[in-house]
């Protein structure tokens, strides 16, 4: 009996080695689809992004939970703009860089705005930026808003990448939510005033919270920022709000000539879901969740 076995083992052995198309002919597994988005490697690109803090101060500053999140957030971005600054007593950001540090290297640094607004209630905007990859180039300015346009002028600053050649100017602004409309349409005159300061570069980007949607502005309509000058990589269907409301506040809009340093990848960061916060942590944060965009950091040419 077990010599039959090993006899017809040997014959099946002899077939299959004489007929080796027998073996390929077994399906083999096909590669799984590659994934639609870009393939980003660490280093050559640049993040940038914009988070409205809603009303930063001392009161936020003392949460350590929301300072982890807060933290832990900008350190995904190469620099980011933040907004809604409320703080007399000027101890909360510096705060919030000491525990953006506390988690190690790279550090990062910031540049602020001085209080803005027409009223007693002021806010200031602020750019946090990792100093390994980022250098601010020139001194940032808040808009010489001489026919006072805007609640609380745009803040306006020049970067430029160390891992690379891609050097830009970042404009943010939190619109006044009673005159976003008439603020965001006024927003290329900023952009135009800003070209003329930074004389050879292209690279514009408009980011914030522009109150762009929902009761505030009709994302449909045909404002000056929608010009084909502009394109907004922010489109209409992202929910930039942590509540149950589906709005698009939160924009980035860049000029034509950044389009080719785009790498296409931008989005809101779900800081809820990366973290896994309850309801109540998340909006302890914000109202808002931050929205970003990816750039090449190498592919520059103005
Ligand atoms: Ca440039
Ligand atoms: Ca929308
Ligand atoms: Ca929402
Ligand atoms: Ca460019």
């Amino acid at each position: 009996m077990v010599i039959v076995v090993v006899l017809l083992l040997l014959v099946a052995y002899i077939y299959i080695a004489k007929n080796p198309t027998v073996l390929e002919k077994i399906p083999s597994k096909q590669p799984e689809p590659t994934p639609t988005t870009p393939i980003i490697i660490t280093g050559d690109t640049i993040k940038v992004a914009a988070f409205n803090l809603q009303i930063f101060g001392t009161t936020k500053a003392d949460k350590p939970e929301v300072m982890e999140v807060l933290s832990k957030t900008i350190r995904n971005y190469d620099v980011i703009a933040v907004q809604e600054i409320r703080d007399s007593s000027q101890t909360a950001l510096p705060l919030l860089r000491d525990t953006v540090n506390s988690r190690g290297s790279p550090q990062y640094d910031y540049v602020v705005s001085e209080r803005l607004g027409r009223t007693a209630s002021k806010e200031q905007y602020a750019y946090i930026f990792n100093t390994q990859t980022i250098q601010v180039m020139g001194t940032p300015y808040a808009y010489p808003d001489s026919t006072d346009m805007f609640q609380r002028e745009p803040y306006v600053s020049e970067f430029k990448a160390k891992n690379g050649n891609f050097d830009f100017v970042l404009i943010t602004i939190h619109t006044d939510p009673d005159t976003a409309t008439q603020e965001i349409n006024d927003l290329p005159k900023v952009i135009e005033d800003a070209k003329s300061k930074y004389q050879g570069e292209g690279d514009f980007i408009v980011l914030g919270d522009l109150n762009a949607d929902c009761g505030y502005f009709n994302e449909n309509s045909q404002s000056p920022l929608r010009s084909s000058e502009y394109f907004w990589v922010i489109n209409n269907s992202v929910d930039t709000t942590t509540k149950s409301t589906d709005c698009t506040y939160d924009r980035i809009i860049i000029s034509n000539p950044a389009k080719t340093d785009f790498t296409g990848e931008a989005g809101v960061f779900r800081f809820d879901m990366a973290y896994n916060l309850t309801y109540d942590n998340t909006i302890a944060v914000s109202d808002h969740y931050p929205v970003y965009a990816v750039f090449w950091s190498y592919r520059d040419n103005d």
